[in-house]
């Protein structure tokens, strides 16, 4: 047989026996085919990148009509101002948005933390593209966008994070995510934007790096019991408990919640931290108002306040609940991620043990961190677990060499 069609006949065997479903590693993402994702301004995955720049040009004609949905579907700027709209954001995302491998557990964002996640400065209603059925008004898909200026390396862009991309269970599988994608473009390039940043758990063409959630059990008898995580070989439930206590009140003197007078202080810390790092957010006054600030359920900030005044460091985290799936007794496991932690003074140890006591004593049943900015110096220590799956980092529409987790300094909530 001539060389081009063994080849077809090859591609055909290995789409055959992988499937085209989503790839989890690199490995199963290697040996498949990327029908939407190789017409997109995005390096390949076998490219090794050591330029840095734009992959296409700023276009100066931007497509006037909405791309075209499935026959039946239209597209809806979501309100979500409008509080049963956002309780529309918040179903949908509830039953169909990230679940674990094992189809144990969900996110269950709040829907007043979507409003904190998608309504920071700068927010735009048409970049909350919500996809409803024209015969009932349902709800079945959804994307968003908010812009941040991201410095890469040694560029500033002013971009756009990508989130909740989501299409309903009963529609999955119909080529639909590629169109929300294409909308979002297109309402971004409208805005004079033409790069983006994203994260999810599958591997596409091509990340920028890679990098693990880890776990640090507060509550590990529930943790156990809706087998979140397992008793380990010559454990009994008495010894883990024990192995996971925390002290009722955190260490470090000084550390208190943070309040609006902090804004200026926790900026200038923010900013000269996440100098180090080749990816990270340049978030301006008002970004640290919005995304610092603590709000009850949502976000926690300490500072560290010294004996003459200075706020020299802090510590923060979210809160993000997964819905149980299929447990009699308990419904709802209650997370906290790290998101910024900076330090000057305080070891990153001390601060960060003190996030796991706060955090316990406010009931959360675990603490979520990813190993990126300096995080590896503290899980082990700190008794993290590995998590399963990886959260891969992407740019749309930039290209430069890929990063070490510990050179990424920014978080996708
Ligand atoms: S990550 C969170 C994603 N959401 C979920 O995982 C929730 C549960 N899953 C679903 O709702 C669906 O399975 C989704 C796919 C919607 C994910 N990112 O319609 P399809 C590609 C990008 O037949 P469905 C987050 O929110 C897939 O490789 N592409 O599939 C960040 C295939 O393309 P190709 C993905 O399962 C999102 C095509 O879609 C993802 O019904 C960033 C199949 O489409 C994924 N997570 O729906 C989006 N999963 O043929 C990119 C699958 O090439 C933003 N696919 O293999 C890019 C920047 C845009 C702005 C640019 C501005 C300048």
């Amino acid at each position: 047989l001539p060389a081009d069609k063994l080849q077809e006949i090859q591609k055909a065997i290995e789409l055959f026996s992988v499937g085209q479903g989503p790839a989890k590693t690199m490995e199963e993402a290697s040996r498949r085919s990327y029908q939407f994702w190789d017409t997109q301004p995005v390096p390949k995955l076998g490219e090794v990148v050591t330029s840095h720049g734009c992959i296409e040009p700023d276009k100066d004609q931007i497509r006037e009509e909405p791309y075209s949905l499935p026959q039946g579907f239209s597209w809806d700027a979501l309100d979500l101002g409008n509080s049963a709209v956002l309780k529309e954001l918040y179903t949908l995302l509830n039953e169909n948005y990230v679940e674990d491998d094992d189809n144990m557990f969900r996110f269950d964002y709040s829907p007043d933390f979507l409003l904190w996640a998608l309504r920071p400065p700068g927010w735009m209603p048409q970049w909350h593209c919500g996809v409803r059925v024209d015969s009932n008004q349902k709800l079945v898909g959804f994307i968003s966008a908010i812009p941040a200026n991201i410095r890469i390396y040694d560029t500033d862009k002013r971009m756009v994070e990508i989130n909740f991309l989501c299409v309903h269970k009963k529609l999955r599988a119909k080529r639909v995510a590629p169109v929300l994608i294409r909308e979002i473009t297109r309402r971004v390039n409208q805005q004079g934007m033409f790069q983006a940043v994203y994260t999810a758990g599958v591997v596409l063409p091509k990340p920028v790096g890679t990098c693990r959630y880890w776990h640090r059990s507060l509550n590990p008898r529930k943790l156990i019991e809706v087998k979140f995580s397992h008793l380990s070989r010559n454990m009994t439930m008495q010894r883990t408990m024990k192995l996971y206590r925390l002290p009722d009140a955190p260490k470090t003197s000084g550390l208190r919640p943070m309040v609006k007078k902090d804004i200026p202080a926790v900026h200038r810390l923010l900013l000269d931290y996440l100098s180090q790092f080749h990816l990270a957010p340049i978030m301006s006054m008002e970004e640290v108002d919005h995304w610092l600030l603590p709000r009850e359920n949502i976000i926690d900030t300490y500072v560290v306040e010294n004996s003459e005044g200075k706020v020299t460091d802090f510590l923060s985290f979210y809160t993000l609940p997964s819905t149980i799936m299929n447990h009699p007794v308990h419904r709802s496991l209650k997370a906290a991620y790290s998101f910024y932690n900076v330090h000057t003074t305080t070891p990153l140890l001390d601060l960060m043990g003190d996030a796991l006591i706060l955090a316990k004593a406010k009931g959360f049943d675990v603490f979520n961190a990813l190993d990126l900015m300096e995080n590896k110096t503290f899980l082990e220590k700190l008794k993290f677990g590995i998590g399963d799956g990886n959260l891969q980092y992407y740019l749309y529409n930039w290209k430069c060499p890929s990063m070490g987790a510990e050179k990424r300094g920014s978080i996708v909530i």
